[in-house]
């Protein structure tokens, strides 16, 4: 215990959870050093500090949907009296996202220094429960502490061409217009691509392999399905690529098979985006030398946030069987530094984590799906309603919006779910997502006064059960 280290507290990865990590023990007067290090992309994409939400994740995503949201706005706005036609210009788009982003970095970097953490923009590797080395370099620094806040990258299938197609880490910042799209797989990170895709105006095409949004509530995810398919995207059923060739400079011919027919499939492609899922990028730290062991997704088994390493912990993407969020990662580094060097009790809540897709129409919900809830408690009744929003009122074929209240009848209708599609479903989720935590029940939501006119107030009128079988009347 009389050894002295080189800092207090070395994090590896300079993300959502990484920096919110150090900077909380910068704050309680730690001496902290923090590494960071982007490997380029198979297409040579780099950028800055701050990690995937900031450069290649939650910020460049939302802006490329808020730009989708406003051609769809733009389109409809005639019946409002505007009469103006806009034309869209990829580069334009992804030039000021990327200003954007650089200024982000900035800060970020400047905040580092005005918290006095030391940062290094190298990859780091442990040599032992102590010491890291600069990777490829002698240089080594020791610490008392260890968070790794490595995050992960998209994978890549195991397909011969595969190196032709790109994946999120390339999407924000593709330096071409991506012409006619094909997107493989079918979570959140697909779907959204998809949907803004097509918003701008490209023809978009999705390649499932099962179902859609697989853990979300899988009516809500079927209905985001079908509202995809009616504004143009085109759906692959049961399937997976097999094969993609080079077809001159901008072609990339798709090889597929329909997994229960076998039947083949081919088609071509200007862009073809790989969304099927992230692996951890633990590969590089060397955890053999500390003989931390790995689940098959690369990521770390650990409780609360710690390894089986007294002086190593982890929080953020890494970490294996914890939700895939920005704030996730930020909360969990932040209340794990105040348990290390404060001796706080405060451990990271991982359920009722509120999260919202951005598809066109957008998806928010916290708590458990209906299907979830069914598995876990016995008695299940589930609200729910249609709703046109106002604001689409004036379209001559307004689309149907949804909400839908997951309670528990064994527990005074205790509210175990709450999911919303419709516009700004994120801020709606936010909100409400307060009352679940605080254990709201049905009457609760009866008993609130709603907004009106607002997508929101859905909530307050909700009277119809799904288990009563009856027709939903859309209310306005
Ligand atoms: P990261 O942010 O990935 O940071 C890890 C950092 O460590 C990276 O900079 C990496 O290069 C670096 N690193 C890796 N290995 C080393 C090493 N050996 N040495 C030094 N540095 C290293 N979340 C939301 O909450 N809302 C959203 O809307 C949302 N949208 C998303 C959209 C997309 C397209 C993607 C890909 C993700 C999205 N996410 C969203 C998820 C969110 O971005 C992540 O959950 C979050 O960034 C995880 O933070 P982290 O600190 O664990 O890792
Ligand atoms: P997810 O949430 O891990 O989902 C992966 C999707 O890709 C899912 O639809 C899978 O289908 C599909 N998939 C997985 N492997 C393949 C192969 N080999 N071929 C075709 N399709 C496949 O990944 P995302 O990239 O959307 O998001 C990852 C996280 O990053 C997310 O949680 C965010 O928080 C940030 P399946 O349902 O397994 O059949």
């Amino acid at each position: 215990n009389f050894q002295t280290y080189d800092y207090d507290l070395c994090v590896i990865g300079g993300g959502s959870g990484g920096i919110s990590a150090a900077k909380e023990a910068a704050s309680l007067g730690k001496k902290v050093a923090l590494f960071d290090f982007v490997t380029p992309s198979r297409h040579g994409t780099i950028w800055g500090l701050g990690g995937t939400c900031v450069n290649v994740g939650c910020i460049p995503k939302k802006l490329f949907h808020r730009a989708s949201l406003l051609n769809e706005e733009a389109s409809t706005s005639d019946n409002f009296g505007f009469g103006m036609k806009k034309t869209f210009n990829w580069k334009t788009l992804v030039e000021n996202v990327q200003k954007y982003i650089r200024n982000l970095n900035n800060n970020y970097e400047q905040e580092l220094k005005k918290n006095k953490i030391d940062y290094f923009n190298f990859k780091a590797q442990f040599v032992d429960k102590h010491l890291v080395q600069f990777c490829g370099q002698d240089k080594t620094v020791s610490a008392q502490n260890f968070i790794i806040a490595v995050g992960g990258r998209p994978t890549y299938p195991d397909i011969p061409g595969a190196h032709l197609g790109i994946t999120s880490d390339d999407l924000f910042s593709l330096n071409k217009d991506p012409g006619k799209v094909l997107l493989v797989g079918a979570s959140y990170i697909a779907l959204e691509c998809a949907g803004f895709l097509n918003g701008l105006g490209y023809d978009t095409t999705v390649m499932v392999r099962s179902i859609l949004l697989r853990g979300f509530d899988q009516d809500i995810a079927n209905m985001i399905g079908d509202d995809l398919e009616s504004r143009g995207v085109k759906f692959i059923r049961s399937s997976v690529p097999t094969e993609l060739i080079e077809q001159g400079m901008q072609n990339i011919m798709v090889k597929a098979e329909n997994t229960n027919t076998k039947e083949k499939y081919e088609d071509v492609f200007n862009t073809v985006v790989f969304a099927i899922g992230r692996t951890a990028c633990t590969e590089d730290l060397n955890l053999n030398s500390l003989g931390l062991p790995v689940q098959p997704n690369q990521k770390l088994v650990t409780s609360h946030e710690k390894t089986q390493v007294h002086s190593v912990y982890a929080v953020g993407d890494v970490i294996h069987n914890a939700p895939e969020l920005t704030p996730v990662a930020i909360k969990a580094g932040k209340l794990l530094v105040r348990r290390i060097y404060r001796k706080t009790t405060e451990q990271m809540n991982y359920k009722l984590v509120p999260t919202t897709v951005f598809t066109p129409l957008e998806y928010g919900c916290v708590g458990y799906s209906e299907t979830d809830a069914k598995a876990t408690f016995k008695n299940v009744v589930v609200y729910h309603n249609q709703f046109v929003p106002l604001e689409n009122a004036l379209e001559s074929e307004p689309r149907k919006c949804y909400a839908k209240l997951v309670c528990d009848a064994d527990n005074k209708d205790k509210v175990l779910g709450l999911h919303i599609l419709g516009p700004n479903a994120g801020e709606i989720t936010q909100g409400y997502a307060l009352g679940i935590m605080l254990g709201a029940t049905k009457l609760d939501f009866d008993a609130l006064i709603g907004i009106h006119p607002t997508c929101a107030e859905v909530f307050t009128t909700l009277t119809v059960s799904k288990e009563s079988n009856k027709k939903l009347e859309s209310s306005g």
